[in-house]
């Protein structure tokens, strides 16, 4: 009796410990974060490194959930999300964000950068930073957290190769769903097909779509080299992407957290590239292995494209005249 007693004594005072331990418990905040990608890709282990981080920094008060693949939708759907605070982040390209925050378009003109290595320079100084800042001043929902790499993209087609520009004629390719892309492949003598990411894989499949375009990650790690047979790199996009964050969440935290988000997400700006790195040898070789024919554009057919997109530079790059010096001007 006596020790039942106390086993029960104990058990409340475990209860009640565990209640004390409850009520803290309720003050965890589990950040949900989205990402079309699938677990093991670059962006989606950097924002869960991040997210380990913030659990030990935080002792375990926040955490990160992550829902990789599509599993929340889409870009335009993770971006709402987080807006509306239904998430914490949301994994993002510019190509998608450009359309809520005007000013980072600057990136989305086709062969702004002169290489990734000239885009990494761009977003890990005072450009990238003034940029997140936008974002976060945006009046928009989100806060700019941190930038991560996605190489440059390509072109991929299920029927007819492309080897040079006149290959492009006619075919419809998917683009991202931002009017700038639409006018690119138009310039190039495509059709441009603006569509969510979620719906590429299978509009290949089912010729909604002739082919699409994205860096070799993508391409591979997503399954489209399974229905699109060649890959022709002129890369003729380099889009970096952004880790965004709900505002109304990143108000909710303490000071002391706030600056933990942004140091760790500066991390993982730089651990996701060192990922990138292996990632895209990977792909590459793993599209090679299935029998993927890949063509390098010459750089005098390279040149043609970049005289191609003219138009699009005319129509939407004076008003970022200042930046794209700023950019050009960047070593
Ligand atoms: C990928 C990027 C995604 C998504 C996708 C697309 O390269 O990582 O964030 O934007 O492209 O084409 O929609």
């Amino acid at each position: 009796m006596t020790t039942r007693r106390a086993i029960l004594a104990a058990g409340v005072l475990a209860a009640s410990t565990v209640f004390a331990g409850g009520a803290f418990a309720a003050d965890k905040l589990v950040l949900k974060a989205s990402d079309v990608h699938p677990t093991g890709y670059p962006t989606v282990a950097a924002v869960e490194s991040m997210g380990k981080k913030l659990e030990k920094a935080t002792n375990g008060r926040l955490s990160v959930a992550m829902y990789p693949s599509m599993q929340l939708g889409g870009e335009k759907e993770a971006i709402e999300q987080a807006q509306v605070g239904a998430i914490a982040f949301a994994r993002v390209s510019v190509g998608a964000l450009g359309p809520v925050v005007d000013d980072l378009n600057v990136f989305n003109l086709p062969y702004v950068f002169r290489n990734t290595e000239h885009m990494r320079h761009v977003i890990d100084g005072p450009i990238g930073q003034e940029l997140l800042d936008k974002v976060t001043n945006s009046g928009k929902g989100i806060v700019g957290i941190a930038w991560m790499d996605a190489g440059a993209r390509n072109f991929y087609t299920t029927k007819k190769p492309i080897h040079n520009m006149a290959d492009l004629k006619g075919q419809k390719i998917r683009v991202m769903g931002n009017p700038m892309f639409v006018d690119m492949a138009n310039s190039m003598g495509a059709n441009g097909v603006p569509l969510g990411y979620d719906q590429v894989f299978s509009s290949l499949q089912t010729g909604v779509i002739d082919g699409a375009e994205n860096n070799p990650p993508s391409f591979v790690f997503d399954n489209h080299y399974q229905v699109a047979k060649s890959y022709t790199i002129d890369e003729h996009l380099i889009v970096p992407e952004m880790l965004v964050m709900s505002k109304k969440i990143f108000d909710s935290l303490s000071k002391e957290e706030q600056a933990d988000v942004k140091k760790f997400g500066r991390e993982a700006q730089m651990e996701e590239r060192a990922l990138w790195n292996v990632y895209q040898d990977k792909a590459m070789e793993k599209a090679k292995a299935a029998g993927i024919q890949i063509i390098q554009v010459s750089d005098a057919d390279k040149k043609k494209f970049q005289e191609a997109v003219k138009p699009v530079w005319d129509k939407y790059g004076p008003k970022y005249a200042a930046m794209i010096k700023r950019i050009q001007d960047t070593k």
